[in-house]
């Protein structure tokens, strides 16, 4: 129901519902701060060099920064304002888009799975489909008044980005240069605009517990100066403290399972803080819902056997909603 939304008001307390029990809390003075995750000059004349440190950040950290990536400074920051004019809104407007229906293509929630979890999570989100993006605009919010152009200026070039990005990452794996877009279908694409509000507690609970995406890619726009998001690197929590203007891209299931298990989905996770509320705009490439997935045949040999069993999309992200987010992916072991 729209009143369990975080961001129609000012919370002195955690409730019960969102603490979590002693061994799952984050640990907040065991993160490691002032680490850098890779970051890949998209800008570069030097393709060669691009290729190879996409596929060195795929190998080692499954999470990279994109710098000179192409979408406007003025762009990005229109989108920033464009949700947090959202989610400012009254609480009446933002009850008609309020559903707890992870099947809703466009919806206002909060948490992850209201109707499945038993902890809730610091955070209310925007859920929007993106693509064929006619389909979905008109029932986009119309409040503020650039939402949708903004939004949707974004969705069509961050897809444009996400292409180019396959095709570093398909080369760096020895595949043709269009592999990946092919294997993966028509796209379809997805936005989350997540709202994290100042949390009267947040050594207790998270915005987002660990998990990894089960879609293809993820292009994570943050603000610069709240941190917030965290990733698993050699076994420890890594602060994620963008470059100005960076753009964060993670792996999701899917590559994992078509780069034969080479390239991981990595863990990652939001925390919150007490003082600030945080923004981020999360755009993911998932795959057509019917094609066959599954390892790349030429990364399957004698020596590096198929990992994973062929799949489709849509049974996949099926599982992935009818259970808890924080639970291991749900690629299938030939083993
Ligand atoms: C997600 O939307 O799946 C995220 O992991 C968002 C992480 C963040 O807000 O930094």
């Amino acid at each position: 129901m729209a009143e369990h939304l975080l961001s129609t008001a000012v919370h002195d307390t955690l409730p019960g519902s969102y603490v979590r029990p002693e061994p799952e809390r984050p640990r907040l003075a065991e993160v490691v701060t002032g680490a850098r995750i890779p970051v890949v000059d998209l800008g570069s004349p030097d393709r060669g060099a691009v290729v190879a440190a996409v596929g060195d950040a795929c190998r080692s950290h499954g999470f990279f920064q994109v710098v000179n990536h192409g979408i406007h400074a003025a762009l990005v920051a229109a989108v920033m304002a464009a949700g947090r004019g959202f989610f400012r809104l009254p609480p009446e407007e933002k009850a008609k888009l309020y559903s707890d229906d992870p099947a809703r293509k466009i919806r206002l929630s909060t948490s992850f799975n209201v109707r499945k979890e038993t902890v809730h999570n610091w955070r209310d989100y925007l859920r929007l489909h993106c693509h064929p993006l006619d389909e979905f605009l008109p029932d986009w919010p119309s409040n503020p008044p650039d939402f949708k152009e903004t939004m949707g200026t974004y969705c069509k070039e961050v897809r444009e980005l996400g292409f180019r990005l396959y095709a570093a990452i398909s080369e760096s794996l020895g595949l043709e240069a269009s592999y990946m877009k092919e294997a993966l279908g028509e796209q379809e694409q997805h936005m989350a605009v997540n709202f994290y509000p100042p949390c009267p507690e947040p050594e207790l609970t998270y915005g987002l517990p660990a998990h990894t995406d089960p879609n293809a890619l993820t292009i994570l726009l943050m603000d610069p100066d709240v941190a917030g998001l965290q990733v698993l690197h050699a076994g420890q929590w890594v602060a994620v403290n963008p470059q100005p203007g960076a753009l964060i891209i993670n792996i999701g299931d899917q590559l994992q399972a078509l780069s034969n298990g080479q390239y991981r989905s990595v863990w990652h996770r939001a925390v919150v803080n007490s003082d600030r509320e945080r923004m981020s705009v999360a755009s993911f490439l998932c795959p057509c819902n019917h094609v066959v997935l599954g390892p790349a045949r030429k990364l399957v040999t004698e020596d590096t056997p198929a990992v994973y069993r062929n799949y489709t999309y849509d049974k996949y992200y099926a599982k992935f909603w009818s259970r808890n987010l924080d639970q291991e992916h749900c690629l299938e072991l030939f083993r």
